[in-house]
């Protein structure tokens, strides 16, 4: 997951307030506390200075050594100083530092006194009345830390979009059946496909808002209530997801999901766009500059669809997926926005696994699959043999798998099937499989899936080794991240991009929706410096072709177009590119 400046400010939130329970030097937790407030007062993403190579010790309070400990935070997502604090307390401590109410001095108090050791724990002494005798805190403080207790458990985490999937669908179809209803759909980041989301939020047109607001309180997922409005309703799921509702009149259909899909930053530079012309864009819709509020109600307001409003800004329309203010409406302006890649772009799937590791399919199981899917082609990939856990193939049984591949061949026509392995790299580079092997095969995807914590740069070199390997075709989900939260292995994606430019290597998106690795951001840079990606399911099961869905989500969000995507060249170009690969 890429590091925000929210990110590193809590960071360095949480290393002052652990170093003050500690009672260290009060000049170094100010420093922290400083470097803090500066990073999230910043209006640019400090990853994206570093990836430009600014020098961060410009900022006020960042001096070398934190700007060191920022890049390694950008990296790694975290950073020792850190990690060797909370080494000295209980594991809940991070959650403590959240509650409400609760600064160091009272937390050491709680610590020392009652031993709290996690949430749990403050919630029971906190219903046991025994955090209002401490010294200094009293009975309402007591009934604060409780109530945030209670909301904290709800909040502050994002949901997979793919999990929320079918509460989306669900809801959406539930408002629909509304009487007096002409339109519902999610926007916010669920419609711009963002890997994951904090909310979902729901927008409907209506010729009248009660009846759709009653029948969303009465929905059976219901859990909490949060806010309820005439027309803009919050509430809690049962799976702790938050929903918002807006229902709007008709005539602004447009103009609010233009605003509620955002991004915020979109919505920004769309109305600066606007008021460039003298106009005045809102959720409501599009206005003459000048029109004051009241006079607004008479004015004819262009509000009923996206494509009108785009359309009188004079920008050809921004699909969602690449409304995040990264330069779409400038390729707007130019007539350069992307033909984003489509499912009818996919011509087959390079990355999958058979009963012969950890999967459940047959070699003719998998064919059949991708002809049903009209794939041209499909790739076998089975683990090898260190993946143990996984029954990975020695050379023996790849050769095994070989013969049976042609079997098949001949068997199911009409759709190719290509003779793979999902090789693991070794930590010092090589390859788990010789080359006497390797070059008995189509493609060869390598992957880490071991000696995760090596340091960057050797990881970085590892990986670089193993693509100097002629045979090696793609290298597969490239981070190792896990959503929502196992944080990506130290690697230096961008080295890795020009080294994969320079070896003709293809980088995955592997489109498992726990993984969507490379992400957005990279997958665009590895577009820019001339590198193909390959968008590939990892199925191990019949129901997993089909991730291919959330792949393409994220390639729509990398500006990727069909020719930037391996699998969406026909079969002959690819073995083509296989075949130069090797020479
Ligand atoms: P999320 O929920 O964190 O995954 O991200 P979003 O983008 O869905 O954000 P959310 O749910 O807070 O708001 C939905 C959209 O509403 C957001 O993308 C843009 C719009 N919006 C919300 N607050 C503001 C605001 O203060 N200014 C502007 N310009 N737009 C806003
Ligand atoms: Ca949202
Ligand atoms: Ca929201
Ligand atoms: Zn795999």
């Amino acid at each position: 997951m890429p590091v925000h400046n929210a990110d590193i400010e809590a960071i360095f939130t949480e290393i002052a307030d652990l170093q003050e329970i500690l009672g260290e030097n009060p000049f170094r937790i100010r420093a922290y506390r400083n470097a803090a407030r500066v990073i999230g007062g910043l209006g640019q993403e400090i990853r994206e200075l570093i990836e430009v190579g600014a020098d961060l010790t410009q900022f006020d309070g960042i001096g070398s050594d934190l700007a060191q400990k920022i890049e390694t935070i950008v990296m790694t997502g975290t950073v020792d100083t850190l990690e060797n604090l909370r080494r000295e307390f209980p594991p809940g401590i991070t959650d403590l530092l959240r509650v409400q109410g609760l600064g160091p001095k009272r937390l050491k108090q709680l610590l020392v006194e009652l031993k709290i050791q996690n949430r749990d724990d403050l919630k029971q002494a906190c219903e046991q009345g025994l955090v209002q005798k401490i010294r200094g805190f009293g009975a309402k403080l007591e009934a604060a830390i409780l109530v945030s207790l209670t909301a904290q458990a709800a909040q502050g985490r994002r949901f997979l979009r793919a999990a929320v999937i079918p509460y989306v669908e669900n809801l959406v179809g539930h408002l629909q059946k509304v009487a007096g209803v002409h339109s519902v759909t999610a926007a916010g980041s669920y419609r711009r496909g963002r890997d994951t989301v904090g909310d979902v939020d729901i927008l409907c047109s209506a010729a009248s808002s009660s009846p759709v607001m009653a029948r969303f309180i009465a929905y059976d997922e219901m859990k909490d209530v949060l806010a309820h409005g005439e027309t803009k309703s919050s509430v809690r799921l049962r799976s702790g997801l938050q929903v918002d509702l807006r229902v709007v009149p008709r005539e602004s259909w447009g103009a609010a999901l233009l605003y509620f899909t955002g991004s915020q930053a979109f919505n920004i530079a769309l109305r600066k766009r606007a008021q460039d012309r003298g106009l005045k864009l809102n959720e409501y819709g599009l206005f003459p500059a000048d029109a004051d509020d009241e006079k607004k109600s008479q004015l004819p307001i262009i509000g009923k669809t996206e494509d009108a409003i785009f359309q009188s800004l004079e920008v050809p329309a921004i699909p969602p997926e690449l409304r995040e203010d990264r330069g779409e409406i400038a390729a707007a302006l130019a007539g350069k926005l992307p033909r984003l890649v489509a499912l009818r772009d996919i011509r087959g799937d390079l990355h999958g696994h058979t009963d012969q590791s950890d999967g459940t399919l047959t070699v003719e199981e998998v064919a059949r699959a991708a002809k049903a899917r009209g794939y041209e082609y499909i790739a076998i990939t089975d683990h090898s043999k260190r993946l143990t856990v996984a029954n990975g193939l020695d050379a023996e049984r790849v050769l095994r798998q070989i013969d049976e591949i042609d079997k098949v061949n001949h068997l199911v026509k009409g759709v190719r099937v290509l003779k793979g392995i999902e090789v693991d790299i070794l930590e010092d580079g090589q390859l788990d499989l010789p080359n006497t092997v390797l070059s008995r095969l189509d493609l060869v995807i390598g992957s880490v899936h071991h000696k995760f914590n090596l340091p960057e740069d050797l990881q970085t070199a590892r990986v670089m080794k193993a693509m100097d390997n002629p045979y090696f075709t793609i290298f597969a989900h490239p981070t190792g991240r896990l959503l929502p939260d196992r944080f990506p292995y130290a690697i230096n994606i961008p080295q890795i991009i020009e080294h994969a430019k320079k070896r003709g290597v293809v980088l995955e998106l592997n489109a498992n929706p726990f993984r969507l690795d490379l992400d957005d951001k990279y997958c665009r840079m590895a577009k820019e410096a001339g590198v193909l990606i390959s968008i590939d399911s990892d199925s191990h099961t019949l129901a997993d072709y089909d991730n291919i869905k959330h792949g393409l989500m994220q390639a729509r969000r990398a500006w990727l177009e069909p020719k930037d995507v391996l699998n969406a060249r026909p079969l002959a170009e690819l073995l083509e590119i296989f075949k130069r690969r090797r020479t």
